[in-house]
């Protein structure tokens, strides 16, 4: 595996790559080209991006708009099949996707092999729904002499904007939903990870989709992000990305003249994990140490609040401490690099002001050490810290900082509630060998996916749908047995048979 890694990557390097609106399967010229650059060393320019026009955003509509009424008219059963193709194109190009997720967006090897594996298994996941009869003609009961049928279509193009941490997976994942449920798609990928989108439209191409249903739409959020969602003509939006990004496209919708359209939101979290004092130590501190620190912590999904009991603080912590030291910090494309950097250099930024707080108003436990040159690129030394009240935090902090709060048992409605009076609802930890305890936490607790003795990352899809509920997001969770079902419009068709003294065969729909 590692010569085959270094291999992908001495190949990606030895490229030009280029991203830009990619409409009709065509690259257009754009405007406003960007050198995209390797996070962990930012001297390395990995090619250019080039961001979309007014007019590309048109041309896009106009031929999506166009493209979906035969797809939707396919089915769901004859969608299926393209969606599949798709996901065998990303397995056979693993190894290249691997190395461009390691350099674009600074993804160890192990995550981004997780993440091609991710994506391949949201387009398997989503046509299985699609070709399950998906759509109907479902008949429902009603009265003699009428016939009443549940039908779904496509609703038209779906603007999908989705984020630099699973450049690949959430990428591919809304793109596959929206096409699975009929619908035509406008893809805009992050700023920082244009490349690999590209390579995963390209892909789509590849595995026999009409390139007019799927447009590569670049650029910065406030340019072409903004004008993507007050274009009229988009019938749904699906984001994910920050809570303020979210309220911001919220905001922009309800200020839309024209029809009021669904959206579908994943963003934030403020995530902790409750562990008692029947938890099984070395598996709490295994979890926490991936939960908190995998991917840099760089998932909406991470833990950012560990709260643990007074009488069992001070062993956690010191496993903790051992536990972080022994991490290694450094190149992602190294195969024994556990974190790699952050995204950019506002990310670090962000995480140096807080570390500045945590300074002043909390107790640093532990920092991870950093490898000679750490400053090439945005490697920020993973920190432990202790703070002294539950509801420290107000809102999400992105990246790897664990925060971890002492809590009296007695009060543990409590400290549970001042952490859910925040508003998020996304992933919640439970360490206990007393399944009451779990179950209390989980009522106090919001959130879209709890997980209970694990890791609070990492969710399978088809196994643990993911998504959560008040500030970070609207569902329909990823992955889940619903997910196909706000990208689709619904039509309930009653036909009085009677009237017409006809044969309900001769009817059907
Ligand atoms: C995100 O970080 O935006 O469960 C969501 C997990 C991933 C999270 C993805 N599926 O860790």
């Amino acid at each position: 595996d590692r010569e085959r890694h270094a291999a992908a990557l001495a190949r990606v390097d030895a490229e030009k790559l280029t991203s830009g609106p990619l409409i009709g399967g065509k690259l257009r010229a754009g405007t406003n080209p960007q050198a995209v650059t390797n996070p962990f060393d930012t001297s390395r320019v990995l090619g250019h991006v080039f961001e979309t026009t007014a007019a590309d955003l048109d041309a896009a509509i106009d031929a999506a708009a166009r493209a979906q009424v035969a797809w939707d008219r396919k089915g769901g059963a004859g969608r299926g099949p393209v969606l599949r193709a798709m996901a065998d194109a990303l397995e056979a190009d693993l190894d290249r996707l691997v190395a461009l997720l390691s350099r674009e967006a600074g993804k160890t090897l192990n995550d981004g092999v997780a993440e091609v594996r991710e994506a391949a298994d949201f387009c398997r996941y989503y046509a299985m729904l699609a070709e399950r009869d998906f759509g109907g003609p479902q008949t429902l009961k009603g009265p003699v002499g009428e016939i009443n049928q549940l039908v779904l279509h496509g609703r038209g193009v779906f603007a999908c904007i989705s984020p630099w941490n699973f450049p690949l997976a959430i990428f591919t994942g809304q793109i596959a939903a929206a096409l699975a449920a009929g619908n035509a798609v406008l893809a805009k990928p992050a700023e920082q990870t244009p490349l690999i989108a590209a390579e995963a439209v390209r892909l789509y191409y590849r595995a026999g989709l009409d390139p007019d249903l799927l447009a590569l739409v670049p650029g910065r959020g406030e340019t072409v992000g903004a004008k993507l969602v007050a274009h009229p003509r988009i019938d749904g939006v699906a984001f994910t990305g920050g809570t303020d990004t979210a309220t911001a496209i919220n905001r922009s919708l309800a200020a839309r003249p024209g029809p009021i359209i669904p959206f579908i939101a994943e963003t934030g979290g403020l995530n902790g994990m409750f562990v008692d004092t029947t938890a099984l130590k070395e598996q709490v501190i295994d979890d926490v140490i991936l939960s908190a620190f995998g991917s840099s912590g760089q998932r909406c999904s991470a833990l950012r609040l560990l709260y643990v009991p007074h009488d069992a603080a001070d062993a956690l912590i010191e496993g903790l401490k051992g536990a972080l030291a022994a991490q290694v910090v450094g190149d992602p494309s190294d195969p024994s690099t556990d974190i790699g950097p952050v995204i950019d250099a506002d990310a670090k930024a962000m995480l140096e002001a807080h570390l500045k707080r945590l300074e002043s108003d909390a107790r640093i436990i532990a920092r991870a050490a950093l490898p000679a040159g750490a400053d090439k690129g945005h490697l920020f030394a993973p920190t432990i810290a202790e703070v002294p009240t539950p509801d420290y935090l107000e809102r999400e902090v992105f990246g790897p900082i664990l925060h971890v709060c002492r809590y009296e048992p007695s009060r543990l409605r409590e400290t549970a509630s001042k952490l859910a009076a925040r508003g998020y609802g996304l992933t919640l930890g439970v360490h206990s060998r007393i399944e009451a305890f779990a179950e209390e936490v989980a009522r106090l607790v919001p959130a879209g996916n709890v997980y209970i003795n694990r890791s609070i990352i990492g969710a399978v899809v088809g196994v643990q749908p993911f998504g959560g509920e008040g500030l970070s997001g609207t569902g329909p969770k990823a992955g889940g047995p619903w997910s196909l079902i706000r990208y689709a419009s619904e039509k309930a068709i009653s036909n009085n048979i009677s009237a017409q003294g006809g044969d309900p065969a001769l009817l059907n729909l």
